[in-house]
């Protein structure tokens, strides 16, 4: 049985993918809110989408989103969104972005979902009931080694020192062979690559909240672990990020932990 927060996140993930999924088909003009961070009217209208939907059963909720909505991150009720999570893919036509919406109770994550509106693929967690993807529930792989696994990766838009000591961790990841890196473009598919035990790990030097809110929640429930780059708690804030099948945590974080900017 749902609860409403799950059914609320499902109808407000099918009503900006919608918004979305119209856009990509039709075209839309991009423009650059800093650099190589892009924007369009497809942002700002699924993000309204949902917000409405939100706001029809929870008028009272806190809304984070990445492009129109402030909500407070103390509020008792947090929505967390991001319309459209991986914009590059979305702006060259790469069917490879995500709707994610994420519901928190005292700062701690209840319920998510991320969808893909073009592949219609749904991923979905709620606290302690388990990680689905289209409704089959999963769960991280099972690999101890570096050497067993794909690891994704993510760049921030930095072109500078964010970049270079994210390249020089790859190199690092690389040295202790593991099987690949794979850098997809988006976040929130990216840590469901680690629920779905595809990746055995994933990380990213600079993130935002609306990015990873749904999908930090979707690898704990996978079995999975998710912290900072440096191995703290994850805040409910702009910040590094690692999520892991759990065994490969503590390899991980002897990689990437000297190489993540202070
Ligand atoms: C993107 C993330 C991606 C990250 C980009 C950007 P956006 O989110 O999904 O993983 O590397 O820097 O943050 O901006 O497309 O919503």
């Amino acid at each position: 049985m749902l609860t409403p927060e799950q059914n609320i996140a499902e109808e407000a993930a099918r009503a900006g993918g919608a918004v979305a999924a119209r856009y990509f088909r039709e075209g839309v003009a991009m423009r650059t809110k800093d650099i190589a961070n892009l924007v369009s009217d497809a942002d700002v209208e699924a993000e309204h989408a949902i917000a409405a939907v939100i706001r029809k059963t929870f008028p009272s909720h806190a809304i984070l989103g990445e492009e129109a909505h402030e909500g407070d991150t103390t509020a008792e009720h947090l929505w967390i969104v991001d319309p459209i999570d991986g914009t590059t893919n979305f702006a060259h036509q790469i069917p490879h972005f995500a709707v994610s919406v994420a519901y928190y109770h005292h700062g701690v994550a209840q319920c998510g979902v991320i969808y893909n509106p073009i592949r219609e693929e749904w991923h979905s967690a709620a606290k302690g009931q388990g990680a689905f993807h289209d409704g089959r529930k999963v769960q991280v792989d099972d690999a101890t080694r570096l050497d067993q696994s794909v690891v994704g990766v993510g760049f921030y838009y930095d072109r500078d020192a964010m970049m270079q000591a994210t390249l020089e961790a790859i190199g690092d990841l690389k040295r202790r062979q593991i099987h690949g890196i794979r850098r997809f473009g988006t976040a929130s598919l990216d840590l469901c690559m680690v629920g779905l035990g595809r990746f055995g790990a994933y990380f990213e030097f600079q993130l935002s909240p609306w990015d990873f809110a749904a999908g930090r929640l979707f690898v704990e429930e996978a079995g999975g672990k998710v912290t900072d780059a440096l191995g703290n708690p994850l805040p409910l804030a702009r910040s590094s990020i690692l999520a892991t099948n759990g065994p490969l945590h503590e390899p991980m974080l002897d990689v990437i932990r000297s190489r993540c900017p202070q």
